[in-house]
């Protein structure tokens, strides 16, 4: 994982000290049972008090120089796992905000999520966990080896076929378990995207009255994971008792032999203690090495996920010159026989061949059925997409050389769906221009058309929006997105149907003011409505991705097919309206 390296070289020497830490607690724990031992064979057995008290205080003293250790490694590896996980965070943050929309396409934004929380906190505690307990148990089950064979190495026989039996015991516990925890991790992943879905669409469930079938739908998913779960552990559930009852087994070994050789002279009482602890000491730790196991695995899955985005790259490339646009090409758009498809060249086509220009200051509407490309064709501009082929120009310029950022300073655009954010009127109106004042604020809502409703709300422009605060209707929020755009002054202006939930009057008079408030602007107006394009100076007409008519309401009406029977659809069903009415 490539981009892990940064953060091995940032915390490896805290981490390095960890270990450190964690090697002196070890090195506690391996020279207790020895002392024990010294302690009951000399001490007690020889009535010897005072030697008793001296290695009783060793004990003591080695016991605390462990618990220093031990704290010391504690407060290191919280405190570097936490500022590890943290920064990942926000470098994977960092990283998601620089995608192109392309990749978030790819990756499904609900799994992007999931990436940026569930998947870093693994990989965090799996960092933890190593510092805490991963190294300890390889230097405790290798240094108790070592230290009981020193102690009594005729015993160790017994350790040469238990730690072997046990390892393998652990092994096959692993093999085991690994495909069927896999599994339960993605049934894991189907019971969130089950849960998610159903979230994001809970207005629709509702009001379809498709209850029964999500929460069958959760069920299943549910019981799937619950099967899978089940699934490991009745496989893992054998292997734990069948290592207690191999360790358990041993340490019998070693009471009949050890009680043998104390007979016999040769041995003592508490060397057989201390043994069994190393015993102990040893099975505990491969335990611990088979659980961090587990941790690995998931903490691998976790990483290749977010290596994944890491290893998405921005294929948008720019010339890093200034952009200058010439005074008379200042706020032009031109479409140069441009095709362009979602999936990238060689995917099926949302725009085919499409050529045409919008002059400075002129507004242009943009008309065509639902799916016909319009959103897509003006997505092209702020470059969130770049075109297959063809040229898109603006200012004059091609836009493959253009510093996308540098480009959408002098454009805004009302999307199609419109976004506001938790927070006050006046704070998400400021996303157009952060150090806008009070009066651009209210001449911006005034053009939008939405000063009138802002001030009758009771805090007026303070006035909080989302979580906990005030729910607008789809018009107010339509005119404040509006209001944002305007804010910014832009010398293009991209409106993508966004007088959808106003009404007609509103319409007009907001198209009054646009034109009022910014001269010079270049506006792409684009709508269902074919009332709302009607007097712009120029109409594009799309169809299935083709431009298939441009000119004048005029011109249109007398050539182009498609617009006539837009026309025909619309007008003559309002006329209808009038009549009954
Ligand atoms: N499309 C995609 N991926 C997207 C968006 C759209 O594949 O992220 C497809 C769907 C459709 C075509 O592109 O077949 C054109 O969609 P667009 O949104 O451009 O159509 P529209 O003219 O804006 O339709 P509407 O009036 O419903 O907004
Ligand atoms: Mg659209």
């Amino acid at each position: 994982m490539g981009y892990l390296a940064k953060y091995r070289r940032k915390y490896g020497k805290s981490f390095m000290a960890a270990i450190f830490f964690l090697t002196i607690e070890a090195l506690g724990d391996l020279l207790q049972p020895t002392i024990m031992a010294k302690i009951i064979d000399v001490g007690v057995s020889g009535r010897d008090m005072g030697y008793v008290l001296r290695m009783g205080g060793l004990m003591l003293l080695i016991t605390l120089i462990g618990a220093v250790g031990a704290s010391a490694r504690n407060i290191i590896s919280s405190r570097v796992s936490q500022k590890f996980g943290t920064e990942l965070r926000s470098d994977l943050f960092r990283k998601i905000q620089s995608l192109s929309f392309r990749s978030i396409d790819k990756f499904e934004r609900a799994s992007l999520v999931t990436r940026l929380t569930n998947d870093v906190t693994q990989v965090q505690n799996f960092v933890n966990g190593l510092m805490r307990i991963f190294v300890k148990a390889p230097l405790l089950c290798i240094g108790s080896l070592i230290m009981a064979a020193r102690l009594e190495p005729e015993l160790s026989l017994i350790l040469a076929v238990v730690v072997p039996l046990v390892g393998l015991l652990i092994f096959m516990n692993m093999r085991v378990g690994f495909p069927r925890f896999l599994k339960v991790q993605k049934a894991l992943d189907q019971v969130n995207r089950v849960m998610r879905e159903y979230l994001s669409g809970v207005r629709v469930v509702k009001a379809f009255n498709r209850f029964n079938y999500e929460t069958e739908k959760f069920q299943e998913a549910n019981a799937e994971y619950q099967t899978r779960s089940v699934a490991v552990m009745r496989a893992m559930s054998i292997f734990n008792p069948a290592i207690m009852l191999t360790v358990n087994l041993g340490i019998l070994a070693v009471i009949w032999l050890g009680g043998i050789r104390v007979d016999q002279g040769q041995m003592q009482v508490g060397s057989i203690i201390a043994f069994i602890n190393y015993m102990t000491q040893i099975l505990f730790s491969l335990m611990t090495i088979s659980m961090v196991f587990n941790m690995f695995v998931r903490a691998r899955a976790s990483t290749a996920r977010i290596g994944d985005v890491f290893a998405e790259e921005n294929p948008m490339t720019w010339k890093e010159e200034a952009a200058f646009a010439s005074a008379e090409a200042k706020g032009r758009i031109d479409f140069e026989n441009v095709t362009f498809s979602y999936e990238g060249e060689g995917g099926e086509p949302v725009l085919k061949g499409i050529t045409f220009s919008c002059l400075p200051g002129e507004t242009v509407g943009l008309i065509g059925s639902t799916g016909s490309g319009k959103s897509s064709l003006v997505n092209l501009i702020p470059r969130f997409y770049d075109a297959d082929s063809g040229t898109v120009r603006v200012n004059g310029r091609d836009l493959r050389e253009m510093d996308p950022h540098q480009l959408r300073e002098s454009m805004a655009v009302v999307p199609q769906k419109t976004v506001l954010f938790t927070g006050s009127i006046a704070a998400n109106l400021k996303w157009g221009k952060e150090d806008a004042t009070r009066e651009q604020l209210e001449r911006a809502a005034q053009a939008a058309e939405a000063a009138e409703f802002i001030e009758k709300l009771p805090e007026g422009y303070e006035t909080k929006l989302g979580q906990k605060g005030v729910n607008l209707s789809g018009g107010q929020k339509q005119r404040l997105s509006i209001a944002r755009a305007l804010l910014r002054e832009p010398d293009i202006l991209i409106l993508d149907d966004c007088t959808s939930a106003v009404d007609v009057e509103t319409e007009a008079r907001i198209k009054a003011s646009l034109k009022a408030y910014s001269r010079g602007l270049t506006c792409l107006l684009i709508a269902q409505r074919i009332t709302s394009v009607m007097d712009a100076d120029k109409i594009v007409v799309l169809d299935n991705g083709e431009l298939v008519g441009i000119g004048t309401h005029d011109e249109l009406i007398k050539e182009c097919r498609v617009y006539q029977e837009i026309y025909r659809s619309q007008i003559g069903k309002e006329l209808h309206a009038d009549v009954n009415a």
